[in-house]
């Protein structure tokens, strides 16, 4: 049998987003939660972040969304990228805000307040060494602590960042709720790069105490939607209709991207080319500050890459969304 095996981890929301996907297209898998035995995966690619997913070829392969396009090539057979071209560019611009942005909630929620940086530091040492003992299992979480703590103003997540971060998230979350009770997912009956990219993050926010608690109040039905996603393997859908208008959901996220996402990669790229390490950029009325990061400069160019390749039927159909909320001069200038 052709088999795939997910090296990954319940608290990494790119993990969650890819087992996910391999459920939904039922490609054969194995899942494997990275622990300390098997640390010398890391030597198999560039970039030591996980899922890191071996091939049945044998080939090691890590970052989910270039993962996602070369299974797409792989396999025709229940493709999460929506027929429709113009759709399918949708699709990817959410589903890379989603890795890039939404992460920031993720990030944020989990080591930002005490109850959550104990609770989510001992569960995910816990993954790593369960079996191995208490003292060692609670000594690791202490390190694990104050290694991500100490991360969090590079990646924005700092008290000054907070109020911008927790209204983008409980903004996403009003946009899920609304939408999952009316339809099934953003792209139509059947789920896209867009739904499994959020899933992955909103996986992570459903399973910290703080924002587990927020989901419960505030998005209940979008928390019950992740819990299906993450296992789709039996649904059977259909794209939506692209002519026909765009729903709430995508309009608001498309806002969004617009509001917030385009703003931090413009002012991100300009900071790295520039050298600066870090970039303050306006948003939501206030000043958003963190690091500047060769990685989103790439997200940006490739995001105006793929919207330049798409032929003028395509643009056509969704330049005036773009234009509505803020996303086509980002994506053209
Ligand atoms: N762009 C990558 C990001 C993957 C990523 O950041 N993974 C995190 C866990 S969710 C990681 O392994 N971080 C390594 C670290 O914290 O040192 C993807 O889409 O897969």
């Amino acid at each position: 049998m052709d088999l795939y095996t997910i090296h990954g981890g319940l608290g990494s929301p790119y993990s969650m987003k890819m087992r996910a996907i391999f459920r939904y297209r039922r490609l054969p898998h194995i899942w494997k939660q990275v622990d300390m035995a098997h640390r010398s995966i890391f030597a198999n690619v560039k970039a030591p972040v996980i899922p890191i997913i071996q091939f049945p070829d044998g080939s090691w392969h890590n970052d989910s969304t270039p993962m996602i396009f070369v299974l797409e090539k792989l396999h025709c057979e229940r493709s999460i990228v929506p027929e429709d071209a113009g759709q399918a560019f949708l699709a990817y611009l959410l589903e890379d805000m989603a890795d890039e942005w939404g992460t920031k909630a993720m990030f944020h929620y989990r080591w930002y307040r005490e109850r959550d940086q104990k609770q989510m530091s001992e569960w995910l040492s816990f993954d790593r060494l369960h079996g191995h003992g208490r003292t060692a299992i609670l000594d690791s979480a202490r390190m694990f602590r104050s290694r991500q703590v100490g991360r969090m103003a590079l990646v924005g997540c700092t008290p000054q960042n907070a109020p911008i971060i927790e209204e983008s998230a409980k903004r996403i979350l009003g946009l899920l709720e609304a939408h999952v009770t009316e339809e099934a997912y953003l792209f139509g009956s059947r789920p896209s790069l867009a739904d499994f990219g959020w899933m992955g993050q909103l996986s992570q926010l459903a399973t910290d105490p703080t924002p587990d608690d927020l989901m419960r109040e505030i998005a209940p039905f979008t928390f019950r939607w992740l819990m299906n996603l993450d296992d789709a393997s039996g649904v059977e859908g259909t794209w939506r209709d692209p002519s026909a208008p765009p729903s709430p959901a995508i309009k608001g996220l498309l806002k969004m991207a617009g509001e917030i996402y385009f703003p931090f990669l413009l002012a991100n790229a300009k900071a790295f080319e520039k050298g600066e390490p870090t970039f303050t950029v306006e948003m939501l009325g206030r000043s958003y500050t963190q690091g500047s990061f060769r990685y989103q400069q790439r997200c940006l160019w490739d995001l105006r890459e793929a919207y330049a390749k798409l032929d003028a039927a395509a643009k056509t159909m969704i330049d005036p969304l773009l234009k509505d909320t803020g996303c086509l001069a980002p994506l053209t200038s």
